[in-house]
């Protein structure tokens, strides 16, 4: 990439946005998970954040929403990667979680670059340490935006495999799972996504007719939603031409703005806190930075919500986060045991 056109005074390289480090506990995250395990069609998912930070530099600071430019008084920390360790699948996605967990303490906003979808299990476990969710994972609901429905039990037989990873999210007892952009899928997956009343699906080929009402649902749906959540944005469920690189770019997928609408209908449901969110999937274009641009600019957008929410007095947690999180420890090797 060439250098960054918008170089604002004291722009760090390899920091997102490229800010500088400030002191004292951060208020915004962003972490590195560069996992790329189970990956079945393209490759280099592991070298997704390290690109998606580095196109991060082209982002704009300024966001109408928040009236001014980032990190507009707050503290955004660029954590380094998590390094790897593991050994086995298993031990990886314990490794992921001991990497994840610090943060969920109800002090500091969580963004997870990926790296393969198949992290959403430990991002999951790790969410348990929030304050708002204490252990009780029937607290917390997932929001989706994703091509595949990832509920397989298992791919070439692994039930970790990036395919199942929405699956593996419901295993810890979850409260619901909203999905949307969905346009690939088992016949299995289907049959599952009808009948589970805990899985609330928007397809694709439904929210873009012009004639049905399906994109109107799907914003007031998440406006509607109450208490902790996850949002996780599996790049692959915007349109390829907009992610081309991607693992598995699939045609027809949401708009950009689509996208930004659904961001900022999460964000501003008055009853929900979104704790944290992870943008996976994320592979270098090598041609046109396209695909880690695309990330970096929702990866922001997410940023620039959650400060809004600060603002707006909806991240309620750090009062209580001393007093609660003591209560409940997680379980260091819990994906090991299993
Ligand atoms: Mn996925």
């Amino acid at each position: 990439m060439n250098l960054p056109a918008l170089v604002a005074e004291g722009f760090v390289e390899g920091n997102f946005l490229g800010l500088p480090e400030q002191g004292g506990t951060p208020d915004i995250v962003i972490l590195q998970v560069p996992y790329e395990l189970t990956t079945s069609y393209g490759q280099g998912t592991a070298l997704g954040p390290s690109a998606c930070i580095e196109a991060s530099g082209q982002v704009e600071l300024f966001d109408p929403i928040i009236g001014e430019d980032l990190p507009a008084g707050y503290k955004i920390k660029t954590v380094e990667p998590w390094n790897g360790e593991g050994g086995n699948l298993r031990k990886q996605l314990d490794g992921i979680s001991n990497y994840l967990t610090p943060w969920y303490d109800g002090k500091t906003f969580p963004i997870i670059l990926g790296g393969e979808h198949g992290i959403l299990p430990s991002i999951v476990h790790a969410a348990g340490a929030h304050p708002l969710v204490n252990g009780d994972f029937s607290q917390l609901t997932l929001v989706q935006i994703d091509a595949h429905a990832d509920l397989r039990q298992e791919l070439n037989g692994e039930p970790f495999s990036h395919a199942c990873a929405a699956s593996r999210a419901m295993d810890f007892g979850i409260k619901h799972l909203y999905q949307v952009g969905i346009r690939a899928f088992s016949k299995h997956e289907y049959q599952r996504i009808q009948s589970d009343d805990d899985i609330t699906t928007f397809f694709a080929s439904d929210i873009h007719k012009s004639s049905n009402s399906s994109w109107r649902n799907w914003i007031e749906t998440l406006t509607s939603i109450e208490g902790p959540v996850h949002l996780t944005i599996d790049i692959d469920g915007l349109d390829g031409s907009l992610v081309p690189a991607t693992g598995t770019p699939v045609p027809g997928g949401l708009t950009f703005w689509q996208t930004i609408e659904t961001i900022q209908g999460l964000f501003s449901a008055s009853k929900a806190t979104v704790i944290s969110m992870d943008v996976n999937e994320i592979v270098p274009q090598k041609d046109t930075p396209l695909t880690q641009f695309t990330a970096a600019m929702i990866a922001t957008k997410g940023i620039i919500h959650h400060v809004d929410n600060r603002r707006n007095g909806n991240w309620e947690s750090t009062s209580e986060a001393d007093n609660l999180q003591a209560n409940y420890v997680s379980d260091k090797n819990y994906f090991e045991k299993l």
